[in-house]
């Protein structure tokens, strides 16, 4: 008997030469920004996983937690038997605590670190021997479009976490819209962080043991590889704070001193104090959420949350 294999589908991302480009225009802006994204290198993958475990960041928690207890309600409103296409799958845990209880007739993994979840789909192949998987390294931060030679429809779209709250409003509306044209007739299982008091949304973004400074600086050392320049994290302080009007929580990186950075055809000063933008992460009402929904081509909507309302989850099928 031949045991599975997982596939992998490489999507060649955007060529380097753009890529660097992207990169280079953000640093060059003003304010200078560079996108969430470029916080995943493997290190990076690895603190976030270590955010998750953090006392002050219940988002990961609290949405296992409201799986955990409404996992049969969950799977009945969605269906069973889908191909399970998990977006941003990372070490695939998420995906993987739900195999038993969706009865998935397929696995694909999507996320922008490919190391990373070739890792974690062969460890899980050997958990799963009989489930099919394929993996895909795929940037679907700009436009979302799976690569052909993926199993049919229906399918299921996973996309937990919270990481819709990265896109602005209007991006997000258009993501949840290529899912829906990607699911086949499927159906859509996706997490969203909700308004908190700021005591609670604060501190999740600025621990107390640094961790997602460490985040937020560790980005600094994947540009420097990607860009090939010379930014010393030791010059940047992490800066976290809450947009209320806009929603969101932001991420900066603040010069703590003058800092010059070169890279192969340009340069940037930064003055003492001066930022760059590094993540939005929105938090949304239930009922912007599921309008936002609806406006993207879902309808049957339902949602669960845990008791204080902190997180929601949400299904919804074509
Ligand atoms: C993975 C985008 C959901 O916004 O909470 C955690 C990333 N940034 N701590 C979030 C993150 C800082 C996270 N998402």
């Amino acid at each position: 008997m031949h045991e599975l294999q997982p596939q992998f589908i490489q999507v060649p991302a955007v060529a380097p030469a753009l890529h660097a480009a992207e990169l280079a225009a953000g640093l060059l802006s003003r304010p200078a920004h560079v996108a969430p994204k470029h916080l995943y290198d493997p290190l990076g993958c690895r603190l976030f996983e270590a955010i998750t475990a953090l006392p002050e960041y219940a988002a990961t928690r609290t949405e296992a937690a409201i799986l955990a207890a409404h996992g049969q309600d969950i799977a009945r409103a969605l269906g069973r038997g889908l191909t399970l296409v998990d977006l941003g799958a990372g070490n695939c845990a998420k995906a993987a605590s739900l195999f038993s209880l969706l009865q998935p007739s397929h696995y694909v993994a999507v996320d922008i670190a490919a190391e990373f979840i070739a890792e974690a789909l062969q460890a899980l192949q050997l958990r799963h021997p009989r489930l099919p998987m394929t993996g895909v390294a795929l940037d679907f931060s700009g436009h979302f479009v799976l690569p052909p030679g993926l199993p049919g429809g229906p399918r299921l779209m996973f996309y937990p976490g919270s990481s819709i709250g990265n896109f602005e409003p209007a991006h997000a509306r258009r993501f949840l819209q290529q899912a829906r044209e990607q699911s086949l007739d499927g159906a859509l299982l996706i997490g969203v962080d909700l308004v908190k008091p700021l005591s609670q949304l604060l501190p999740a973004y600025d621990d107390a043991l640094g961790v997602t400074a460490a985040f937020n600086r560790n980005l600094l050392l994947h540009v420097n590889r990607q860009l090939g320049c010379d930014f010393n994290p030791a010059d940047w302080a992490h800066v976290a704070c809450f947009d209320a009007e806009a929603s969101r929580i932001e991420m900066h990186l603040r010069a703590l001193r003058g800092v010059r950075v070169r890279w192969a055809d340009a340069q940037r000063d930064f003055a003492e104090g001066e930022h760059i933008h590094t993540e939005n992460s929105y938090k949304y009402r239930i009922e912007q959420f599921d309008a936002l929904l609806h406006e993207a081509g879902w309808s049957d909507t339902r949602c669960w949350t845990d008791a204080q309302q902190g997180f929601a989850v949400f299904a919804a099928a074509v």
